[in-house]
């Protein structure tokens, strides 16, 4: 059987089910579905509403009841095939007798693969592959960590225009404007994971909460993690109670993420100073770049990333720009620029 144009809007609409604002960050992907009858209408749907609650194919089947039995299931992943918080949702559509099931992203968790094979096995059409890359798209986090064993990581930082993120005094507050701090807070709530060295720790003591536009903390803020062999001070803002902190105790950015990876963080969102920068740029750990530019100069003063060994310009390492924000000054503030990018070339392993 070929998709249809009834089950690619049903993809389409599975998509915006899953991105569903409002459903906490992680550890789970979101996922959407929708059931469709034989003429193509839809009977019901579902979504995932975060972790421990019912996989988004499961509240279809319960929005639809017993008008589940023929239907087919349009839905972003692939069925699971596993006892885990919930039940196999694969078992699910068998029972409730679903005839087709088409699916964007292939699950390749290996705790939860195999939905598809299971289902075929019990004579259900199977189709995947449609619209997998936006699927993937709504789950980028979770996909490439699944994929590659480790958390994504973006390295955020602030710099004046000649690309100094402290004067020669070791201050740095405040090299980027209101709004681009905003902007960076805004960030860090799409992350699970911040982190920053002992040196920052013992430097800036920043608080490293998410907090809003009246400074007040959101109400679910990412894990803090500091990393380095250092002990921190007790009375570091970094280890009040606002937020969950953990000591990473090591300088490599490989042991540093496997740690993270094991408590299924997915997400690392790097503000550390230019010796923790370096140290994951030559690891090649750096998978995106968010830079926030303030028209500023300082002449003098350490860069955002330390010596990184580049003696000759042909030896510099790029730079992919995706995207430059303007974040208009106001007040008499600085306007400053957001550029977002991807490292071109993996960096030397170390
Ligand atoms: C979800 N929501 O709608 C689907 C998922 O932690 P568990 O037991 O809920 O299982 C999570 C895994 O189940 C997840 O990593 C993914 O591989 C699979 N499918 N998960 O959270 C859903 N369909
Ligand atoms: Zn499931």
């Amino acid at each position: 059987m070929t998709t249809s144009e009834a089950e690619r809007s049903a993809m389409r609409r599975a998509l915006v089910l899953a991105a569903t604002p409002g459903v906490p960050l992680g550890p789970n992907p979101r996922v959407g579905c929708v059931l469709l009858d034989d003429a193509g209408a839809t009977v019901a749907e579902g979504f995932h509403r975060g972790a421990g609650h019912p996989h988004a194919e499961v509240e279809a089947l319960r929005a639809a009841g017993d008008a589940a039995r023929g239907t087919t299931a349009v839905v972003t992943l692939e069925p699971c095939n596993h006892t885990g918080r919930t039940g196999p949702c694969s078992e699910a559509l068998i029972a409730a007798g679903v005839r087709r099931v088409v699916f964007a992203q292939t699950d390749t968790n290996p705790v939860a693969e195999g939905g598809a094979t299971r289902l075929r096995e019990v004579g259900i059409d199977v189709e995947a592959g449609l619209m997998a890359d936006e699927a993937r798209a709504v789950n980028r986090t979770w996909t490439f960590a699944l994929e590659h064993g480790r958390p994504f990581v973006t390295w955020k930082f602030a710099t004046t225009l000649d690309g100094r993120s402290a004067a020669a005094d070791g201050t740095s507050r405040w090299v980027s404007s209101r709004a681009a701090r905003l902007d960076t807070h805004r960030l860090r709530g799409l992350c699970d994971t911040m982190l920053v060295g002992t040196h920052t720790v013992e430097v800036d003591d920043p608080e490293l909460t998410v907090r809003d536009e009246v400074d007040e903390p959101v109400a679910h803020q990412p894990l803090r993690a500091v990393m380095g062999l250092r002990d921190l001070a007790p009375d570091r803002r970094i280890l009040n109670d606002r937020a969950e902190t953990v000591h990473l105790r090591t300088r490599d950015p490989h042991e540093a993420l496997a740690t993270l990876f094991a408590r299924d963080r997915q997400h690392v969102f790097l503000e550390g100073g230019p010796t923790i920068a370096r140290a994951f740029l030559e690891a090649g750990l750096v998978d995106e770049v968010v830079a926030y530019v303030a028209p500023m100069l300082l002449g003098a003063g350490s860069s955002a990333v330390a010596d990184l060994g580049v003696t000759t310009i042909a030896d510099a390492l790029h730079l992919h720009v995706s995207d430059v924000t303007v974040l208009q000054g106001h007040d008499g503030e600085d306007t400053n620029v957001r550029l977002t990018m991807t490292p071109t070339q993996t960096q030397r392993s170390s």
